[in-house]
């Protein structure tokens, strides 16, 4: 069996502050709001709050552009509100896991301010300066919120590297002062004690000398950072996170998470290897890519469950014994997962929840996940606050690659404000998030589809979770759930995910991923013996040759003899 440990056996639940609850009526949320929820949070049975960055930012990537790493954001509340949020948590049994955005600082930040004013700056090799190539930029990537991955600098003629905003230069890991800040900084914020760090495009932080262009896909005016050769998984990457180890995490009992963005299976062997060299365990986004197209995001492609469920499978074998998988559909930067492979509805909210917690991994709940939340009808790009959807929307059109139309229906279907959308605590004016205006629309759907209502209904998306991972956290099954193996059954199946978790007590899940109800015949993989049925979001099930499954319906049992 695997080597035990607490943030294997933990479920994390992510907060985006500035959506989850506004204390003071300015229409964003922040700490006290947060402050005053910690009982709902604890009540959903998680041990783990993962908390979008709270740090001074001028918020042109909403908290992900950072000016001062140990201020607390204006709009969020003040340093003591945190240190009362942290307090509350432990005495919650909650713990608090920090977003650590180090591949980049905000452009107002001390440390950038001082490297552009000079070429000779003390901090000028603290960022990424380039000279042009005949007037353009060192080479063809672009940002990842459009326009050239360079920025031209006038008043020292040179182009600084940013992967994302202009407003987020790219910090020079390879100088030794950064590490050294950068370590100091996270030693900081674990004295004080914190118990963990997400780290944001952790796999960017070392970059090629080399530098050479991407390839460009039909539909691309740059070449994308991210492709293999870019930014990814560069050749320095595991020796700094080697060295953040050994200087800072090693000294603390702390739960690690990576933002690998362009992870394989090999590295993610390294990342989060066994021996617990580097992190604890690293988010992959090739599940999440599957309905992109060459060229970007923006495509409302529908993903066929086969191929679904073998990269879920290829992740939970390739890692099995090796590295610790995290297990995620949703977060702040993907749409809801119930409208994008779901049908928006409750039941299937349940199925896609259950495909997710019962693998092995550490299950990661976003904000308004457990209520079944789903995509909003935001209409008009106006209506959008992330500059990627707007950036994306702007030079898209205005190149005429993209039908202004049939790009908004893919930005509808896609965009990170699908997330962002104010969490729905009850059906008060602006689902009780806020008594001001909202920085951003609330869904239309609070009315019905909030927090309140699903408390008083035992068959809610709500109650399910709960059950769901008291199953994880508290059942006399919790060790067969976290450490059981894997085994994908029917793989191209196109309508059913089933698996099996090998180990002492054997676990089957099956999950009717579809809106229609079937038959499905088990496969002679499952060991015969007694079922115990332990969850279903429907009618019970006894395990039989063939199982007749409701619209959505999911189902997990132990095979106790
Ligand atoms: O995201 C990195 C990242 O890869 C995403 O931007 C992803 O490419 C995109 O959102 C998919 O549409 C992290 C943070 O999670 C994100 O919110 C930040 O915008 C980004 O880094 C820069 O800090
Ligand atoms: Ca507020």
């Amino acid at each position: 069996m695997e080597k035990r440990a607490w943030w294997k056996e933990s479920v994390v639940y992510q907060i985006y502050p500035r959506s989850f609850c506004d204390s003071n009526g300015d229409g964003i949320g922040d700490l006290p709001g947060i402050l005053s929820k910690l009982d709902y949070v604890r009540d959903l049975g998680v041990n783990v709050i993962w908390l979008s960055p709270v740090y001074r930012s001028p918020n042109d990537d909403n908290g992900y552009d950072i000016s001062d790493y140990r201020a607390i954001m204006d709009e969020f509340g003040t340093m003591e509100d945190f240190d009362a949020l942290l307090a509350a948590a432990h005495e919650r049994g909650l713990r608090i896991v920090m977003d650590l955005v180090v591949n980049h600082t905000s452009d107002e930040h001390p440390w950038f301010i001082e490297s552009r004013a000079s070429r000779s700056s003390e901090k000028r090799d603290w960022y990424i300066w380039r000279e042009g190539k005949d007037g353009r930029p060192p080479n063809n990537w672009g940002s990842a919120f459009s326009g050239s991955a360079w920025e031209w600098d006038e008043t020292t003629r040179m182009y600084y590297l940013h992967c994302f905003s202009k407003k987020q230069p790219d910090l020079n890991w390879d100088e030794p002062a950064v590490r050294d800040a950068v370590f100091d900084m996270m030693t900081w914020w674990c004295e004080k004690g914190i118990d963990g760090f997400r780290m944001d495009v952790i796999s960017m932080i070392s970059k090629r000398a080399d530098m050479p262009d991407a390839p460009l896909e039909p539909g691309m005016l740059y070449g994308s950072v991210m492709a293999p050769g870019g930014v990814c998984n560069g050749p320095h990457v595991h020796e700094y996170l080697r060295e953040m180890n050994r200087r800072v995490l090693s000294r603390y009992d702390l739960l690690t998470v990576g933002e690998t963005a362009g992870v394989t299976l090999e590295e993610a062997r390294r990342y989060a290897n066994a021996d617990g060299t580097e992190l604890s365990m690293v988010f992959q986004f090739e599940h999440v890519g599957l309905d992109a197209s060459p060229a970007d995001k923006w495509s409302t492609a529908r993903v066929p469950l086969p191929a679904l469920k073998k990269n879920l499978a290829k992740w939970q074998t390739g890692l099995e014994g090796q590295a610790w998988n995290s297990l995620f559909f949703c977060n702040h930067d993907q749409p809801r997962v119930v409208s994008r492979w779901g049908d928006g509805s409750p039941q299937a909210a349940k199925c896609l929840a259950t495909a997710l917690h019962m693998m092995q991994g550490t299950p990661y709940v976003y904000q308004g996940e457990e209520l079944g939340m789903t995509n909003c009808p935001f209409g008009p790009i106006g209506n959008y606050r992330d500059l990627e959807a707007i950036n994306a929307y702007r030079e898209l059109t205005e190149a005429g690659l993209r039908e202004p139309e049939e790009l908004l229906e893919a930005i509808a279907f896609k965009a990170r404000d699908n997330a962002r959308t104010p969490m729905q605590w009850d059906d008060s004016p602006n689902a009780g998030f806020t008594s001001g205006t909202p920085w951003i629309m609330v869904n239309p759907n609070y009315p019905t589809l909030n927090a309140a209502a699903q408390e008083a209904d035992p068959d809610s998306v709500l109650q399910y979770f709960r059950r769901l991972i008291r199953l994880r956290r508290e059942s006399r099954w919790k060790d067969a759930v976290v450490y059981n193996r894997f085994t994908l059954l029917d793989p191209e199946d196109e309508h059913i995910f089933a698996y099996l978790r090998p180990g002492e007590t054997p676990l089957l899940v099956v999950c009717n991923m579809t809106p229609e109800a079937r038959l499905y015949r088990l496969p002679p993989e499952v060991p015969a013996g007694r079922a115990e049925l332990l969850l279903s979001n429907g009618a019970p099930l006894s395990l039989g040759p063939e199982l007749a499954l409701a619209p959505w319906q999911a189902a997990v049992w132990a095979v106790v003899s």
